[in-house]
């Protein structure tokens, strides 16, 4: 299902392992934008990613019409700009944007650090500090939450999967291969609020979509600790 305008030339550089890559696809099937996909060998990298993504050379990048977009939610907002269409991503009041770029920036910086950095952890006790540290900063987004919001968290833009969905969506939703490939990393006692939200993420027919096949995911996450 394509949407009338400018939905032509529209390519996604991606791999199959990356969330933020899930991002994009999550948003533009969200808009009803068909696009192609190439799958990018992130160990080796082809000249094309190289050449649209100089400066950090990573995926995901969109290429509309001949022209990259790089950085996972710079993208988001340029669909949501560009096919401005419902259902949007962002609010329209410039303050509740502003609160969810916000917290989508927090997430970003405060929360996935800490998970790549328990992925990479080589010791049983580097990882259980870590571990630690995540349910904090989680405890810090939780709380975030609740004064900005109350019960519900902005997570969907009135009905549809809004933008801090989107972004939440990444690596937390890939917590059961982590839990089994690695360690508990997200435990319903310590972030209770945090893990039912994941859970009602885990349950839209997009992010189920686009999420990697559980075993393959182990396979990678376990190939990490060797
Ligand atoms: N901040 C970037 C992060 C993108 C990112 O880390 N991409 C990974 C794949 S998940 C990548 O391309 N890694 C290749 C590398 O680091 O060399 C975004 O939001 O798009």
């Amino acid at each position: 299902m394509a949407h009338e305008r400018n939905d032509h030339q529209v390519v996604i550089y991606g791999s199959w392992i990356s969330s933020f890559t899930a991002r994009v696809k999550i948003a533009l099937k969200l808009k009803g934008i068909d696009y192609e996909y190439v799958e990018e060998d992130i160990t080796n990298k082809s000249q094309m990613m190289l050449n649209y993504n100089p400066i950090h050379k990573k995926v995901p990048i969109l290429v509309h019409q001949g022209r990259p977009i790089v950085e996972s939610q710079v993208i988001l907002e340029y669909i949501d700009e560009n096919w401005s269409h419902a259902p949007k991503l962002l609010p329209e009041d410039p303050y509740e944007k502003a609160k969810i770029r916000f917290w989508a920036k927090f997430f970003d910086e405060k929360i996935i650090p800490v998970i790549q950095a328990i992925l990479r952890s080589k010791s049983g006790e580097e990882r259980e500090n870590l571990i630690q540290e995540l349910s904090e900063v989680i405890q810090v987004f939780e709380e975030g939450m609740k004064r900005d919001y109350g019960e519900k968290p902005p997570l969907f833009n009135g009905d549809s999967l809004g933008f801090l969905g989107i972004v939440v969506s990444a690596y937390v939703c890939s917590y059961k291969p982590i839990h089994e490939a690695f360690a508990t990393i997200l435990l319903a006692e310590k972030n209770p609020a945090f893990f039912s939200w994941v859970n009602e993420l885990l349950e839209h027919p997009l992010i189920k979509e686009t999420q990697p096949p559980h075993d393959r995911l182990v396979a990678r996450f376990k190939s990490l600790q060797t």
